[in-house]
Formats: structure tokens, sequence, C-alpha cells
């Protein structure tokens, strides 16, 4: 069993980070598989120290030491902690300015930064992959997130590195979150081996919805985190393959033998990513239910793969308004084959839950025509663990054509700001110069030429 270095990078990356951990430790401790529980924790968690609390594998990263102390205070209660000898802050943000956080701090911190990680990646004997938690519209997670992917790459060399950025939310809390976020994807597509995405506004929908009617005006962070938590946690917590073969010798009876192995993260990422051209990954759970309705949802398998490959064909997070005549082409009854659905590179599905394996969710998501060149590119892993104390659940990370939808439109806007030289002065006194802009945007327009060539 491999373990994964996580670090958590500015204000959303830490806070975000806080609330992975929280449930990544929960589902440890609260369940009754001994098996699940001990590689859980082997995966994200150090040795437990003499009073029997665990070590976080977590490398803490902000410019500004707010969060952070407010995050460390907080562990007091809890049965997990960080180190804090893996934490960097320095006395001021990096004012939403993605050149501030990857040139000026990025270079002045570098050495902290090499130190911190290497307190954490040398406690673990082997570690699979890391997995960096940042946002795309300020300036200390998106820029400085992007020099810590490169600084990772060369501490610990053989890990697979997975970014996962937050976009902001499109009415625009930033003025220059645009700017930040070509800077930001442009950078990580050159370094990382995966970039999971996670929108602000859609997981802001998500939470209104599971909250009662006279709160669903005021949506805190704690609450998006929570979900947005939920969907990556059921993705990397331990699930195994399972593979069943007759077995018997010959005159005997045969008897059904299943064997199963534990998936590492390190084989997740190579089976997301088989293209370097093809990066960005999105994921999606179900149910998603309230914790007041946990105790009353009663789901079959077949239901929530039929919902959670219809939300994925649709691009949608949420189980809601789906219309049902966006299929396969396989499965379509009418004579126009041309409804278009999100087609897909390739995904990882993770059934958690009891009676394993379960080939109603496995026959949705083997379907040839749902995946580019109609070759089936679905993995998965199961759990007899529950999730969250829900019966059955399953988690979907993708590779698909619509991960890259929103491109088009923010390279659009970027740029017609760039053209104007709206704010280019702030990210010049960093040294970063119009040619590092442009270079910038030429790598995104490839990426989204890439995902829009899919049919
Ligand atoms: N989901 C989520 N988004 C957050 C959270 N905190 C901030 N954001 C989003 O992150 C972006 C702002 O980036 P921050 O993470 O606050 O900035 P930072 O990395 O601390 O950088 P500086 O403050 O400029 O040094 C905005 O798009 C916010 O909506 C959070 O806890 N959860
Ligand atoms: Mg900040």
């Amino acid at each position: 069993m491999s373990g994964t270095v996580v670090v958590q990078v500015g204000q959303c990356g830490n806070q975000l980070g806080n609330s992975l951990f929280d449930r990544l430790f929960d589902e440890a401790d609260s369940s009754r598989n001994k098996e699940f529980s001990s590689s859980s924790s082997q995966r994200f968690f150090s040795t437990k120290t003499g009073d029997g609390v665990y070590i976080a594998n977590a490398v803490l990263v902000d410019m500004e030491s707010k969060v952070i102390s407010k995050v460390l205070a907080h562990q007091r209660t809890r049965k997990w902690h960080y180190n804090p000898r893996a934490c960097v802050s320095a006395k001021q943000g990096s004012g939403n300015n993605w050149a501030n956080g990857y040139c000026n701090f990025g270079s002045s911190m570098e050495e902290e930064l090499v130190e911190a990680v290497k307190v954490i990646s040398d406690q673990i004997p082997s570690i699979s992959t890391v997995l960096i938690l940042m946002s795309s519209a300020g300036g200390t997670g998106s820029g400085l997130g992007c020099k810590i992917t490169e600084i990772v790459r060369n501490v610990i060399p053989g890990a697979l590195v997975m970014n996962q950025v937050v976009l902001p939310f499109a009415h625009g809390e930033v003025a220059v979150q645009s700017y930040n976020l070509v800077l930001t994807l442009s950078s990580l597509y050159q370094n990382s081996d995966s970039i999971i995405l996670s929108h602000n506004d859609q997981y802001q929908t998500l939470a209104r919805r599971l909250l009662p009617a006279r709160s669903r005006d005021s949506v805190s962070f704690f609450e998006i985190n929570s979900l947005m938590s939920a969907h990556l946690a059921g993705v990397l917590l331990p699930s195994s393959t399972v593979s069943r073969g007759k077995e018997g010798e010959e005159g005997k009876e045969e008897r059904e033998e299943v064997s199963s192995e534990l998936i590492e993260l390190d084989q997740v990422v190579e089976h997301m990513v088989p293209h370097p051209g093809f990066k960005l990954l999105t994921s999606r759970m179900m149910p998603v239910v309230s914790e007041y309705s946990r105790d009353f949802t009663n789901t079959s398998w077949e239901m929530l793969g039929k919902y959670s490959r219809q939300m994925l064909l649709q691009n949608s997070i949420l189980d809601e308004k789906l219309i049902w005549s966006i299929k396969p082409r396989s499965e379509l009854q009418t004579s126009n084959k041309n409804v278009s659905i999100n087609t897909c590179i390739s995904n990882f599905v993770v059934c958690r839950g009891t009676r394993l394996p379960v080939s109603e969710v496995e026959d949705k998501f083997s379907v040839p025509d749902i995946y580019k060149n109609n070759k089936a590119r679905a993995k998965f892993g199961y759990s007899q663990s529950s999730f969250e104390k829900l019966d059955k659940s399953v988690f979907v990370l993708s590779n698909a054509k619509k991960n890259g939808e929103f491109l088009e439109k923010l390279i659009r806007q970027s740029w017609t700001k760039f053209q104007a030289k709206a704010f280019l002065y702030q990210y010049e006194n960093y040294g970063l110069d119009s040619v590092w802009f442009n270079e910038s945007f030429n790598i995104l327009q490839k990426v989204d030429q890439d995902y829009r060539s899919i049919f």
C-alpha cells in the first residue's frame, strides 16, 4: 500500500483540505471493515502518536497565516492532527495575483517549501501520488500552487501528481480571475499528470438543494467544501478490483473464485489520462442526500448506475432535470441517432456498499459508444465499506468532452482583457510579460481544440 501526500495551498486549498481530511479520517475510523480502515489510514495518515492521534500526510501552505492558524487551532478537538513542521506561511497573501504567487513567493519561499514537503514525504515508505488542492482565482493557491507542482516533481520524483482546482464563481469575485485561471491551467498542463476541476457555481447549486428552504440563500464555503470533499473522498479512499473465475481440480466440483486487488491511486491517474492532451477530470456521486434524509434513502445499484451515467452524459453533477432522451446511440430507439452526449475518454467508477460486485453499474459504464473511438475505457473499484453510512453509493471520476467546455468562454474573456492591456502591469511587476501570456493562451487554445475534437 502506497501513501498519498496532500498539499493544501491558499485559503481555498486549506479550507477544502481540512474538510477532506475530516472526511477521510471519519470514513476510516467509523468503518467496521478492519482492512478498509487500515488501508485508508495508511494511504493518508502517518503513524499514530503516543496518545493515539494520527498525523495527516499534509503540507499546509498559505502566504497569509490566518487560515492555517485557524485550521491548526480547530484540530485540538480531533483524533487526527496536522504536522506543524509541515506548515509554510508568510506575512501577506499574494493579493489575487498569480505572478506574485508563482514568481515572487515561488522563488523566495522555495527552500522552505522543499523542506516542508520533505518533512512529510520522508515519513512515508512508498508514495504513489501527490494531491495538490488549490483555487484558481486567488494568487497563492493558483500561482504558488503551480510552483509547488513543479517542486514536488523534483522532491518526490516517482509520484504522479493530481491537482484539484476550484474554479471561481462565474459572476466574478476577482477582476483578474480569468488571467489567473489561464495561467494556472496552462502551467498545470505542462507539469501535472491530472487536473480535477470543481466549479464553485455547480457545488453551490448542489449545496443549496440540500439545505432547508430557510437557509438556501446563505450557502457557505463550509457546505460547498463538504460536498467537494465527499466527491473527492469517494474516489480517493481505497477500493479494489474484483474479478471472478472458475476454479477447481479436474474431477472435482468447480467453485467460483472471487479475487480482488487494491487499486493504487497512481493506477487511477494512469487510467484516467491515457494521453497528455487530455488531463481534465470531473467527479460525480450518487446519491447526494442531506444528513437528515440519509436514513430514509433506499436505492438500488441499478438506479445509482442509471442516474450517475445520465448525469455524466449530460455533464451535470445534479441528479435533477435529467433529460432521458439523451442516450448512447446503441440505446436509442428512434431512427435519428444524432443525439449529442458528453463523450468520454475514460471513467473510474467506484461502488461502495453491500453486495458486490455490481454488474448493474458496470453495464452502464461499459457501453462502447459512450467512449471516444467506441472503445470502452472504464475501470471499476469496489469497497464493502459503506460511505457516509449510505447503504450504497457510486462515485465517477470522468475524463470527458465537456470537461473542456468552459475553456472557450474563459479564453475569449481573458483575451479581450489582454488585448486591452487591462491589469497587465500587475503581472509585469513580478516579471510576467506578454510573451508568457501569449504562450499560456496558446497552450489553452490547444487544450480547447483537443477537447472539442472529440465526437
Ligand atoms: N470551494 C471553495 N472555494 C473557495 C474557498 N475559499 C476561497 N475560495 C475561492 O477561491 C478563490 C479565491 O482564492 P483564495 O483561495 O481565497 O486565494 P489564495 O490562494 O488565498 O490567494 P491570495 O489570497 O491572493 O494570497 C475564489 O474563487 C473563491 O470563491 C473555500 O473554502 N472553498
Ligand atoms: Mg488568501
